[in-house]
């Protein structure tokens, strides 16, 4: 017979995480208090002997707050969010380092990506949080010699190792039956730690544990309970459904009864499929189809070569080839077409676009082109990936060049080109020697997000 299969859904989530990243840069400081929270001024400072001078806390005014700390400086009183005047009161030796935000937004994509190869089914939770679904992960619901939990705790162990390969970063995981518990149970042996439970822990691990430690239960909620004597998850259990949802109303004080249980079924939300890819630009001044023609053709080109290189990074093709256009009066007009086969080349979409265009009357000024791809598939056309967009006119111009049907914008190929300077004018650019197209903005549309239910 097949033992039952268990629902194991883990949450990880990144050590001390921006703390932790600085560290990787600057790894003198380990063991040290380190409190991350300035601006730039407070850059380490390289000196001549090779080494850095580092600011100190005891020398900040302003009003800057902590986003982190490390360990060592959390063990003086230092926390996220705190004031850092005031933490410099409680940690004045403790060392102040600048936010770089990119440099933490790097790691976690690289931590989520080493993620992703042991299990797809990720939930995003934000820059250092994850939700995963370990239940089918090969091994996940064996057991490993005596230890019934063996295999899920094997799989939840090569997590960790796989995020320390990747990043050199440790992380915490909890691994209970859902999302709720498993929250709870990745703080329970920070850092660097793992916890597995199972629904019969719940009175030992959980129940002591103050109601806050549950998520979705906040300042208000946990003040109003303390008010009727509930201060830990027990407290919460013991109390009758009907009188939390006296106090709390049939939602949150159902909601509460089941977290204080233990009970949650919420599925863990995988990044949803783009369903169309797109990009649009704004000119900073109404151009004209026929006026300002050749410079419109080089920003539509320049669109459909974007768009063709989003798809291409991304890996998909599409079949619906659409046009966007908003006109001096705000009127804004779509139209589409629909392919035999998904393309994701520049060439096969330009030449789409401009069978849309077609069928546009032009005769307004235009102040918003667009140009979308949707229907889209996994696994886009085997054409050669497209140099990243050129900014460089001539490189429009030579896109265009391919195509064969004439379009509305469509400069001939050998139409004697504009003056750069007019070009530039009529991009509503000054100055530079780079005719550059404005920016365009990339919009991926998204299936809609299935909100987690709200306590
Ligand atoms: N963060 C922030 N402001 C806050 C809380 C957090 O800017 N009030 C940032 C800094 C953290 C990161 O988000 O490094 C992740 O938040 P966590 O709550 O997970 O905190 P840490 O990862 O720093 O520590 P822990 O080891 O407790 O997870
Ligand atoms: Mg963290």
């Amino acid at each position: 017979m097949q033992p039952e299969r268990r629902r194991w859904i883990a949450h990880l989530d990144m050590d001390a995480f921006y703390a932790s990243v600085e560290l990787l840069r600057y790894p003198e400081l380990a063991g040290q208090p380190v409190v991350i929270g300035a601006g730039r001024r407070h850059q380490p400072v390289l000196l001549p002997d090779g080494t850095r001078r580092f600011a100190r806390l005891r020398d900040y005014t302003g009003r800057g707050v902590a986003t982190t700390a490390t360990y060592a400086a959390r063990d003086l009183g230092v926390h996220s969010a705190m004031g850092l005047m005031k933490a410099a009161q409680r940690a004045p030796d403790a060392i102040l380092l600048p936010v770089d935000f990119d440099e933490y937004r790097r790691y976690s994509r690289r931590f989520k990506a080493a993620v992703a190869e042991v299990t797809p089914l990720i939930e995003d939770r934000g820059i250092d949080e994850i939700y995963l679904d370990l239940s089918d992960v090969p091994g996940a619901q064996e057991p490993l010699g005596h230890d019934p939990l063996g295999g899920v705790r094997a799989v939840a162990q090569e997590l960790r190792n796989t995020v320390r390969r990747a990043t050199g970063l440790s992380c915490s995981i909890g691994v209970t039956p859902n999302k709720l518990l498993s929250k709870i149970a990745s703080e329970l042996d920070k850092p660097d730690g793992l916890t597995v439970l199972t629904l019969a822990d719940l009175p030992t691990r959980i129940w002591p544990l103050p109601v806050r430690r549950i998520n979705g239960i906040g300042p208000k909620a946990g003040a109003k309970l303390a008010a009727l004597g509930v201060r830990t998850i027990g407290e919460l259990a013991a109390q009758p459904r009907a009188t939390l949802i006296e106090h709390f109303g049939r939602a949150y004080g159902g909601w509460l009864h089941d977290a204080a249980h233990g009970r949650d079924d919420r599925p863990v939300v995988t990044h949803s499929e783009p369903v169309s890819m797109s990009r649009e630009t704004t000119f900073e001044r109404d151009l004209h189809a026929r006026a300002d023609r050749a410079a419109l053709g080089a920003i539509f080109t320049r669109l459909c070569e974007q768009v063709a290189a989003d798809l291409q990074r991304r890996g998909y093709a599409g079949r619906t080839i659409g046009i966007k256009l908003r006109f001096d009066d705000f009127r804004t007009v779509t139209r589409d077409h629909t392919l035999p086969a998904p393309v994701a080349d520049a060439k096969s979409i330009r030449r789409a676009a401009g069978q849309c265009l077609k069928r546009v009357d032009l005769s307004r000024r235009l102040r918003l082109l667009g140009v979308r791809v949707g229907a889209l598939a996994r696994g886009g056309s085997a054409a050669p990936a497209l140099a990243p967009a050129s900014t460089h006119a001539g490189g429009w111009r030579a896109a265009a060049a391919g195509t064969s049907d004439e379009l509305p914008f469509d400069a001939p190929a050998d139409a004697p080109t504009d003056a750069p300077g007019q070009r530039r004018d009529a991009l509503g650019l000054r100055g530079g020697t780079q005719a550059q197209a404005p920016q365009a903005a990339p919009v991926a549309a998204r299936a809609p997000d299935t909100q987690a239910p709200s306590a």
